[in-house]
């Protein structure tokens, strides 16, 4: 009798779930929280896609402190993305900016932003003031710009112990060595370069480039000589902090 009691009780706990089941695919809701972190502000949103019985679909979107406009533009990529996706999906981005300043007497100066989403990190640097021609841009292992020849950085950031050489070479590379770029007469030079190798501010010290910098040299990276490619004076430089 006592089998019997449980086995019932069992049983409609079993009905409730099910019918609160069949309730969630009738009225999906999802929640998408949208996060842009800077290194001057943290924006937080939330978005609710719901639909009714008649699959009118609305969406609340609830935005919290700073970058109001980033983050709202990031809430129109995310919301149409996941529509008719009834999994409750999150969705983080991270962003971090700073300025390059000149070094070794140079006139060098720029930006450089790394944004990291779904475990990709884009680098974006865009330099004015260079001579025309081959420059090479590195990670280097300090994020110290105090010096005034940018040394106060250190050597290339390497911490899988490779040689240095071209990015993704089977003979090695440096975690740091993003290569080379070019600057038009008018002495402005622009890198886009994307990577799953790097995460800010993860676990993992192969990848966390926070506390890290980025130099802008001289000449060209020739991807070969060892320790850093004979690259010339470091013309300007950022600290990759938090
Ligand atoms: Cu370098
Ligand atoms: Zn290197």
């Amino acid at each position: 009798m006592k089998k019997n009691i449980i086995l019932l009780f069992c049983l409609s706990i079993g009905v409730m779930i099910s019918c609160q089941n069949q309730k969630k695919s009738t009225n999906p809701q999802k929640t998408v929280e949208v996060k842009v972190e800077r290194n001057d502000t943290i924006s937080k949103a939330t978005v609710t896609i719901s639909s009714d019985q008649n699959g009118k679909v609305s969406k609340e979107v609830q935005v919290f402190e700073g970058a109001h406009e980033e983050v709202m533009s990031k809430v129109d990529l995310i919301t149409e993305e996941s529509e008719g996706n009834e999994i409750i999906e999150r969705k983080s981005v991270k962003k971090l900016q700073f300025l390059l300043n000149p070094k070794s007497g140079s006139e060098t100066s720029g930006k450089v932003a790394f944004t990291e989403e779904n475990g990709q990190v884009l680098l974006e640097a865009a330099l004015f003031g260079l001579s025309e021609g081959t420059h090479a841009i590195h990670i280097h292992e300090k994020a110290d710009c105090s010096s005034d020849d940018g040394k106060s950085t250190g050597g290339h950031w390497n911490p899988t112990f490779e040689n240095h050489g071209a990015w993704g070479a089977k003979t090695g590379y440096h975690k740091g060595d993003i290569g080379n770029f070019q600057a038009t007469a008018d002495g402005n030079g622009a890198i886009t370069f994307s990577t799953d190798q790097w995460c800010l501010g993860c676990d993992d010290a192969t990848k966390n480039v926070i506390g890290k910098a980025i130099i802008v040299h001289q000449g060209e990276d020739d991807l070969a000589s060892q320790p850093s490619g004979a690259a010339g004076a470091r013309i300007s430089c950022a600290g990759i902090i938090e």
